[in-house]
């Protein structure tokens, strides 16, 4: 039987939402019915019509034959009960007859969407094949905020306030932290080096961790460079830790992940974070490390036959002083730290010869590496 719109006596919200609930499911069945084009136009003005339509039906009758005290109850179920009404008949259309579809069904005989099968993308790829090798050496992953403070991207990093080190990394500041202190200021982290003193504040000595992570500088894209790239840091802390196995380390990881006849060699560098410093090297993996490439010159290791992959060093003891509360006392412990870009690296593994493609997303580059 058609539906009509009862008069309401009760104007309890048990009744209500009942009297609703079998407007719906009428309109619903009624939506399910619609065969041609005529139906779904009749259809429409007998629930829509503003001249006698159902809802203009329930307006009159359900809102204005309400007692006072329900009125305002009674008005905001009838709105909720028009507006879905209106999604109902507004996503009608002309059935086949056979399957009783609305948008709240599914057709199971319909075949399914073939969904493409994706592959790791190749930055993140070589990032986790750089974590697997210290796994294995017993390290564990730490992960945190790409968002930080001022304080644990710079000032707990040995770059005091205003040190003229800070302007090495071109950071990137969130607007509007003016009225707080520098300190608490937020920024893009500019190195995951801030999640190594958060992991220290909350692990006490001994320590081996690697952070894999997204970070962001204020460098114009370019071939070899993006405003966000990816690091990975590592850090090791215990009671006798030495130049010694930092080189010990680092070399075996590096024969893990470039072959076990790549050598390494350190250069004396600088970082704020770490003293002594140096830049690490392995023999160029495309040409062996002759500088050559059949008779011509090798361009990733521009003809020197060495190519930079990290930079390292032991942790300055300014750092340690950060978190000496929670046992890092620099009188009693002593770390390395390394850090490396993964993009870079990538680049190089891959021989791609633009960074800009490992974030633009086109497919045709992206699918060669699945
Ligand atoms: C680079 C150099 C480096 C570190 C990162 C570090 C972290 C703490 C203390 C000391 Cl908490 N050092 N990290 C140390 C040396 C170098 O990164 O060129 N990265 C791409």
């Amino acid at each position: 039987m058609a539906y009509t719109v009862p008069k309401l006596t009760d104007y309890s919200p048990a009744s209500l939402e009942k009297a609703a609930a079998e407007c719906i499911a009428a309109c619903q069945t009624e939506s399910r019915e619609v065969r041609s084009d005529a139906d779904l136009k009749s259809f429409r003005d007998r629930w829509m019509a503003r001249k006698n339509g159902i809802l203009t039906q329930i307006n009159g009758l359900w809102l204005k034959g309400a007692p006072k005290e329900a009125k305002r109850e009674a008005g905001m179920r009838v709105n909720q009960l028009k507006a879905r009404i209106t999604e109902i008949v507004e996503a009608a259309h002309v059935g086949d007859g056979t399957a009783a579809l609305t948008s709240e069904s599914a057709d199971i005989s319909l075949p399914g969407i073939r969904r493409p099968i994706g592959a790791e993308h190749p930055v993140i790829k070589t990032q986790n094949e750089i974590v697997a090798v210290f796994q294995r050496l017993g390290y564990s992953v730490a992960e945190g905020p790409v968002v930080e403070t001022d304080y644990y991207n710079f000032e707990a990093l040995n770059f005091p306030p205003n040190h003229p080190a800070r302007d090495t990394q071109d950071t990137l500041f969130i607007a509007g932290q003016e009225s707080k202190p520098q300190r608490e200021r937020l920024l893009l982290r500019t190195h995951t080096s801030p999640v190594q003193i958060r992991t220290m504040e909350k692990m006490r000595p001994p320590i081996r961790i690697v952070i894999p992570g997204k970070v962001h500088r204020n460098d114009p894209p370019d071939a070899s460079h993006s405003p966000m790239f990816h690091q990975i840091e590592g850090l090791a802390v215990d009671t006798d830790i030495t130049f010694g196995d930092l080189k010990g380390t680092l070399d075996h990881a590096m024969k893990a992940l470039f072959g076990s006849s790549v050598k390494t060699h350190f250069r004396p560098s600088f970082f704020p974070f770490t003293e002594p410093s140096a830049e690490l090297y392995v023999t160029c993996f495309i040409c062996g490390g002759s500088g050559k490439r059949g008779d011509g010159p090798c361009r990733p290791c521009k003809q020197t036959g060495w190519i930079e992959v990290l930079g390292c060093g032991m942790v300055d003891p300014n750092v340690f002083e950060f978190v000496k509360d929670n046992g890092y006392d620099p009188k009693r412990v002593s770390g390395f730290a390394f850090g490396m870009g993964v993009d870079r690296l990538a680049l190089l593994k891959y021989g791609v010869d633009d960074i800009q493609l490992f974030f633009q997303g086109d497919v045709r580059f992206l699918e060669q590496f699945g």
